[in-house]
């Protein structure tokens, strides 16, 4: 079964309501492929989600950038999956590498996050990706698989999960992964897919690439065979973010 490309944008912590309004309406005014080739969800700040979702055109999707682990009540400062469901916010990403080394986050945490918004029915864009460090000690398939791996320990249904690899050493950098070395670990993350979940599972599931993605690469990634689309962040507040949709072409 073909997999349908998806792209996401990932504004993280940026934006005035000016600047959203400013980029929903560019989104809007967009000539991309269609919802049937490629699926786009865009992932704002929590207090501009309800902007977004209302003035965002209805074949564009919006996701949260994180939820909390469990239900929600007396933790501060946090945003639960319920609260996201009742905002219909139908996504939400988890275990980003910013939040996994700058909050701590770890694989089991992450994991019983992506359990928990999964049980309340929301789809997640699951992270995974090595350091500089771990890539150059030869362990990136090992690191990325102990991610994978208690994430799935976490998933039922594989059909509401994206995995997202995003190389730590490509984010932010402008240093992104050749398209071979991202075809590389996006092979390999889809057969530990294979031997640990299900042919099915591996065949079906979209594995995207995060990491310095631009207008100017994002069409011979794309073109790799495991490549299933892009997580986006620094252009995905500019206007090439549309022509990183159009690479599902
Ligand atoms: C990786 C990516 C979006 P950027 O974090 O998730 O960001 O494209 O700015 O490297």
């Amino acid at each position: 079964m073909a997999r349908k490309f998806f792209v996401g944008g990932n504004w993280k912590c940026n934006g005035t309501t000016e600047e959203v309004k400013k980029i929903v309406s560019t989104l809007n005014d967009a000539q991309v492929p269609s919802s049937d080739v490629v699926e786009v969800v865009v992932s704002p700040p929590f207090v501009f989600l309800p902007l977004v979702k209302s003035t965002l055109r209805p074949d564009f999707h919006v996701a949260a950038q994180n939820c909390w682990v469990k239900k929600g009540g007396a933790f501060t400062g946090e945003v639960s999956a319920e609260m996201l469901v009742n905002l219909d916010i139908p996504w939400v990403i988890l275990g980003h590498s910013e939040r996994r080394s700058l909050l701590n986050e770890s694989n089991e945490f992450v994991g019983d996050k992506v359990a928990y918004a999964l049980s309340r029915g929301l789809k997640v864009i699951a992270c995974v990706g090595e350091t500089l460090e771990q890539r150059e000690a030869g362990s990136t398939v090992e690191v990325v698989a102990a991610q994978t791996k208690a994430i799935a320990a976490c998933v039922s249904n594989w059909a509401d999960v994206v995995l997202a690899y995003e190389p730590v050493w490509a984010i932010g950098t402008g240093k992104v992964a050749s398209p071979a070395q991202a075809q590389e670990v996006h092979y390999e993350l889809r057969k530990w897919l294979q031997e640990n979940t299900s042919p099915e599972v591996a065949a079906t599931t979209r594995i995207i690439y995060g990491g310095s993605v631009n207008g100017a690469n994002c069409k011979e990634l794309a073109a790799k065979p495991d490549v299933d689309g892009f997580l986006v962040g620094g252009a995905s507040l500019k206007p090439e973010f549309i022509d990183i949709i159009k690479a599902a072409e």
